[in-house]
């Protein structure tokens, strides 16, 4: 049993149990998830005379760890996450026994809740990863989750390196096999076998040796030839010289450290593609649109930075006189009705690059009110596999090869990811950015009420298939993963759940896998930076968006006219999803004469106005973004611009904010990562994130930035005013807090930082791929199956319905 159970049932605290289970029967919910378990036991704990009960009784530890409780006829059950990656469950009855429960009595449990458990027309289809992770590598301590690479790297060079044959012969192969267009690179035939390799490395070294430093390798390229060498050792006698040492070090005394740096300096990585399909995905005009923010921005500043890396590579490993240039292809969805924006156009280069593109491939025609216009991302699956049918040809086309990586973003572009990386046989690595899961609560458990609006069954199992498949996962935080001691990660959330009527999953995901890896983004730093570097700033620019952000009249674009336009600006910018809450914010403004006092709320944020949105959500919430400005009379206290920027000109907002001394509040009700929190850090304005998800980790609480929890109205406002006022007191308190937040983006989120990281990834992943002999054929045999079970024929079903609209 639990020892946080025993522990209270071993002590007085046993009646404190009874009484407080007594109370949540007493109360009509019967289904609490953690929030609700913690305000039930905060009013429990009110009634006590101990203060310190709350916190620190055994029944406060037990509840600390709770995570879920469910009430039924006859007993109460209790979801424990004792540790971080670990779950129990156990039910206790009126008598207070207590009896543990396996994962799938749970999920009929939770069907029970629902009113569809069915025991007497047989069990429901169980999906079970498990047995294929029982012989790959485990990771074993939760700290070092998300730390796959390192792991995996030092077990499987452990195993290869325990028998020296195997790995000369795994080596030499892998030396082999590299050629760009038609070039080979590395070796040639002059080296003929894994014994031969050796000694021609200490010719080669020996020759190199005597060359000056700095000698272009173009100069005694044919001189290596012949002993069997080709371009890719480096650019200069030097760097050539120092790659063989590295080869040589590691064909006599093979060490995972030495293998890492041996392959960061290998080409073996041209062509990459990045595949990111809902939304309007264009460098102009479309952030703040439905479906369209932060994962466009992270994929085309991703685009850059990898294309830059690439490059630099390329030109240490010797090979610009050999016409070797990288490409990478963002590959979205062509939408012929474009509205405005680039989306309907095949081909756009991504700005300040020489190769890096978007490939825009349209969905096949059927209903062509569907498929000529915008798709919400809940309704895209039904065009997606034969999308990757025709991305396959037009991606050959403009490689006139296959690409050499595959990054899937989000759940569409993750299984067309999967899709693309099986026929092609290419490394697969995804990005989550949000699993819906997280964000919706109970999404699984009523997903047949919510189907008709978000499709869940198709996200979640093309979640599932695309998470397995993949060779690395690539997360922004940890706790995405893992989540935190008190809070499950997105990932964790697939470990086991039930789609009532459709499936049960009783291991869905290997927190435990070395696939996972945690990767941070950055932020674009030549849009995003200190309001202080004055001599970057354009001073017209910064004066007419003083005017649009404070002064500014336009019916059409803004709302809302500030009495005093002087104060200063709490501002926040985000799409108008529910889930972000801007409407929160400016309720907590509303309910807080004190911060109207002090300061007006600036918002941009999507659209003002209903006509013309084709998404629920953003409909709702304008709606309701006036019902709340009408209600706490707001209109002369707020501005809310429905804006879509050019891009410096987002990231000076930022900065004219910052000059008046402005907070930044993301009052987000979860937050998969963030990419605003770092906009706003680096460019020096005091941060309030949400405590739910990424800022969590990007922030440190009041060494940085600050937390909130922006369901808490009142504790929100008074945090913001305490900071307001701190601020008055010291005015160099203001600056500390910018200087520290700005420092905390350059010394951690920069995408130097990531795409050196994802690199590394890419070869390590791709070198185990090709020389491993740990076998994924029967792995991606059953996520076909799923595929072609579950996730197909209920695309069929959807795309019925489409041509109906
Ligand atoms: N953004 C913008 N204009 C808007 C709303 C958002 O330019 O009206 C940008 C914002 O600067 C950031 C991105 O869109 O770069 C949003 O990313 P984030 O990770 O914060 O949230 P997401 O929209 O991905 O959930
Ligand atoms: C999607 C989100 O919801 C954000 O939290 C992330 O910052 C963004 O993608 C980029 O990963």
């Amino acid at each position: 049993m639990s020892y946080t159970i025993e522990a209270v049932l071993n002590s007085a605290e046993k009646s404190d149990l009874r009484e407080f289970i007594s109370e949540l029967e007493a109360s009509d919910k019967r289904y609490l998830l953690r929030n609700d378990i913690l305000n039930a036991f905060h009013k429990f704990c009110q009634q006590k005379d101990d203060p310190q009960f709350e916190s620190s009784s055994r029944l406060g530890k037990l509840i600390y760890y709770t995570q879920e409780i469910i009430l039924d006829e006859e007993s109460i059950c209790l979801i424990i996450r004792p540790k971080i990656a670990q779950q129990e469950a156990y039910r206790i009855f009126d008598d207070l026994t207590v009896e543990p429960i396996s994962i799938p009595q749970l999920l009929d449990i939770r069907d029970r809740f629902v009113g569809r458990h069915h025991p007497e027309e047989g069990d429901v289809f169980e999906i079970d990863f498990q047995p294929f992770y029982d012989y790959s590598p485990i990771i074993r301590d939760s700290k070092n989750i998300g730390k796959g690479l390192q792991y995996l790297n030092r077990f499987l060079s452990s195993k290869l390196f325990q028998d020296p044959n195997q790995w000369l012969e795994a080596l030499y192969n892998f030396l082999h096999i590299h050629r760009y267009n038609g070039v080979t690179l590395l070796i040639n035939g002059r080296i003929a076998n894994r014994h031969q390799l050796s000694d021609r490395v200490k010719q080669a070294l020996n020759f190199v040796g005597e060359l000056p430093s700095d000698k272009p390798f173009e100069e005694f390229h044919f001189d290596l030839q012949n002993l069997g060498f080709e371009p890719g050792w480096g650019n200069t006698a030097g760097r050539v010289r120092e790659t063989l040492e590295i080869l040589d070090e590691l064909i006599d005394s093979p060490d995972d450290r030495v293998l890492e740096a041996f392959l960061s300096r290998i080409p073996m990585i041209f062509r990459i593609v990045l595949v990111s399909i809902h939304g309007w995905f264009a460098q102009e005009g479309v952030l703040g649109r439905p479906d369209t923010g932060g994962q466009v921005v992270y994929v085309l500043d991703q685009a850059r930075s990898l294309e830059k890396q690439l490059k630099e590579d390329i030109t240490l490993a010797g090979l610009d006189s050999f016409k070797v240039k990288p490409k990478v292809i963002i590959l979205s969805r062509l939408i012929p009705n474009n509205d405005g924006t680039r989306c309907n156009e095949r081909l756009e280069k991504v700005h300040g690059t020489d190769n890096a593109w978007i490939l825009r491939v349209p969905f096949r025609e059927f209903n062509p009110n569907m498929t000529q216009n915008w798709i919400s991302r809940f309704e895209i699956y039904p065009y997606l596999e034969t999308y990757a049918i025709d991305a396959e040809k037009e991606l050959f086309a403009e490689f006139q090869s296959s690409p050499d990586l595959i990054v899937g973003n989000y759940s569409d572009g993750n299984l067309v990811a999967f899709l693309l990386a099986r026929r092609l046989k290419v490394t697969q690595f995804n990005v989550a950015h949000a699993l819906e899961k997280s964000k919706y609560l109970f999404s699984n458990l009523y997903w047949q009420d919510l189907e008709s609006t978000y499709h869940f069954s198709l996200q979640f199992t093309a979640d599932i298939i695309a998470m397995n498949a993949a060779n690395c996962i690539v997360s922004s935080t940890y706790q995405e993963i893992v989540g935190r001691p008190d809070s499950v990660g997105q990932y964790e959330s697939y470990e086991n759940l039930t789609m009532p009527d459709l499936y049960h999953v009783v291991n869905g995901i290997e927190l435990f896998s070395p696939k996972f890896n945690v990767v941070p983004p950055g932020v674009n730093e030549n849009v995003y930076f200190p309001y202080t570097r004055h001599e970057d700033r354009v001073p017209n620019k910064i004066e007419k968006l003083e005017e649009l952000l404070f002064t500014a009249e336009d019916p059409e674009f803004i709302y809302g006219k500030l009495e005093n336009p002087n104060r200063r600006p709490l501002f926040s910018m985000a799409r108008l999803d529910r889930i972000k809450n801007l409407t929160g914010l400016a309720e907590c403004f509303g309910q807080s004469p004190e911060l109207q006092e002090r300061c007006n709320l600036i918002l941009v944020a999507g659209k003002i106005h209903t006509s013309g949105s084709t998404d629920n959500e953003e409909r709702e919430e304008i709606e309701k973004m006036y019902r709340i400005i009408e209600r706490y009379d707001l209109y002369s206290k707020i501005r809310w611009l429905g804006i879509r920027l050019p891009k410096v000109d987002s990231g000076e907002i930022y900065r004219v904010i910052a000059d008046r001394q402005g907070i930044f509040v993301q009052p987000a009700l979860f937050e998969a990562f963030g990419l605003t929190i770092l906009e706003a850090m680096i460019s020096g304005l005091p941060t309030f994130g949400t405590q739910f998800g990424g800022p969590l980790e990007i922030i440190q609480d009041t060494v940085n930035g600050y937390y909130i929890n922006p369901t808490n109205l009142k504790e929100t406002a008074q945090k913001l005013l305490d900071f307001i006022s701190k601020c008055d007191r010291d005015p160099s308190y203001w600056q500390q807090i910018s200087d520290k937040g700005m420092e905390r983006v350059y010394s951690t989120y920069t995408w130097k930082i990531h795409t050196s990281r994802l690199l590394s990834l890419a070869r390590i992943y791709g070198f185990w791929n090709f020389t491993s002999s740990e076998k994924r054929e029967d792995l991606l045999r059953y996520i076909e199956s799923l595929f072609y079970l579950i996730y197909k024929p209920r695309a069929k079903a959807l795309l019925e319905e489409h041509w109906q609209r």
